[in-house]
């Protein structure tokens, strides 16, 4: 019996899915009774860990791809005859894109362009809305400046305090400082290339850091939190307390205590003064889906509108884990800073407030919490999981 266009399940084709976001995204697509398509390039180790709760589910489906191939990709499109398509994948670490530049064109930008072409030149174009993944890297060095003069007091004695608010929304302009952000770029500008010349509805969510406990484990807050868990467990197995360590220099890379022969290497940081609007990924992907219900396609940034150092995270997890200061637990490594670094990211989100309702609901404080406590208790659970 064929089905109604009403009461017909949605597909939505999912590239990237077995990272963070493609991972929340499932759930919450799973969850609105879609049929999900997952795309995950072949490897030669499963990475489908952040989907163990969504693989057996019927309606959910998880097939091979690679988005730098565009026939594997215009054979999914076609294949599946999705209403949605999220791009999701990319060489995602902005430090590594310094490394393997040419890999990250490729995939990040030429990815995209892969994606829109097999839409264009689908038959079902008119049915299919678009979502790329767009970055606040992209912003780069670039903010919006806006002065507030609050001066009181009449025009003999007047008291003038201008106050100044660095931001960026979707009019501030693009001044990208990394491989990754360049290609983040040229997709981004492709997206609305291909909206504006094809009538396609695709749409660009410019997404600030969005952390959560199934973060990758080299960008900083989880790189933080996976080492406090495995410290603590460190502590537990020979039952020490925090304030039976021997105290070290800034210069010393180990961490001791008193009595035992073991040592425990140092959490190794790069530059702690980056201030990034961080917050969780459960959230965006509902700004993601959101986009999609919309009439007519746009960009839109997502942010929670708060601005934290990196120096502000590691406070936040080392308080919560009641480690003592994180200075003591941290060496500084030259080897993760960056040729060009991004100093400062606040995201106005006021757009996606008011035309999508979407809200963030975890913040700052909570986000650290939560990764702390999952990563403490993870070691906790898989024991299997201890330094070596
Ligand atoms: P992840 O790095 O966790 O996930 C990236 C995904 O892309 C993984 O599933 C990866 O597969 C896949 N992938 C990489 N190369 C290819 C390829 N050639 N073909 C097919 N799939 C590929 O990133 P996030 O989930 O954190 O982010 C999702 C997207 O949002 C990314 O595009 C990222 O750049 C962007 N973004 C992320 C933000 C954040 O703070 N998280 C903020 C703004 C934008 P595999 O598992 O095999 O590596
Ligand atoms: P970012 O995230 O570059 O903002 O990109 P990341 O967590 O990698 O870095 C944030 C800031 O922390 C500083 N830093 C370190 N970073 C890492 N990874 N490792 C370290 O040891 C370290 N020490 C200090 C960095 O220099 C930087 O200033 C993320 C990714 O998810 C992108 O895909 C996404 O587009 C942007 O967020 C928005």
């Amino acid at each position: 019996m064929r089905l109604s266009k009403e009461i017909k399940m949605k597909t939505a084709v999912v590239f990237g899915v077995t990272g963070q976001d493609g991972s929340y995204l499932t759930d919450l697509l799973l969850s609105k009774g879609y049929r999900v398509i997952g795309v995950a390039r072949r490897s030669s180790v499963d990475t489908t860990e952040r989907l163990d709760q969504n693989i057996k589910n019927k309606d959910f489906v998880l097939v091979e791809g690679d988005i730098t191939d565009g026939f594997c990709v215009s054979d999914i499109i076609n294949k599946y005859e999705p209403d949605e398509v999220y791009n999701l994948a990319a060489q995602s670490h902005v430090g590594t894109s310094f490394k393997q530049p040419t890999l990250t064109w490729d995939v990040t930008a030429g990815g995209c362009l892969n994606i829109l072409e097999a839409i264009r030149v689908s038959p079902r174009v008119d049915d299919i809305k678009f979502y790329q993944a767009s970055s606040s890297e992209m912003f780069g060095k670039s903010f919006t400046l806006q002065s507030t003069d609050c001066s009181v007091g009449d025009s003999l004695i007047t008291q003038e305090t201008i106050i100044t608010h660095k931001y960026q929304d979707e009019d501030t302009a693009f001044m990208p400082q990394s491989p990754y952000a360049i290609a983040k770029l040229a997709a981004h500008h492709l997206v609305r290339n291909y909206r504006d010349s094809y009538g396609i509805h695709a749409s660009s969510g410019i997404l600030f850091n969005h952390e959560s406990e199934r973060r990758g484990e080299n960008f900083v807050t989880r790189k933080i939190t996976k080492w406090i868990g495995k410290f603590v467990n460190w502590l537990n197995n020979n039952n020490l307390a925090a304030h039976q360590l021997t105290k070290t220099t800034e210069t010393c890379e180990k961490i001791y205590a008193s009595g035992h022969q073991e040592s425990f290497s140092k959490l190794r940081l790069g530059n702690l003064y980056a201030r990034r609007d961080w917050g969780h990924a459960k959230d965006y992907v509902r700004a993601m889906w959101l986009m999609l219900q919309q009439g007519e396609p746009d960009d839109y940034v997502v942010a929670t509108g708060e601005t934290h150092s990196v120096e502000e995270f590691l406070e936040c997890a080392f308080k919560h884990a009641h480690l003592g200061h994180w200075s003591e637990y941290v060496y500084i490594d030259p080897e993760f800073f960056r040729p060009a670094e991004v100093d400062y990211l606040l995201g106005d989100p006021s757009k996606a407030r008011t035309k999508l309702g979407w809200e963030p609901e975890i913040k700052f404080e909570e986000l650290a919490e939560l990764m702390t406590e999952a990563d403490i208790n993870e070691k906790l659970r898989r024991p299997s999981l201890q330094e070596v």
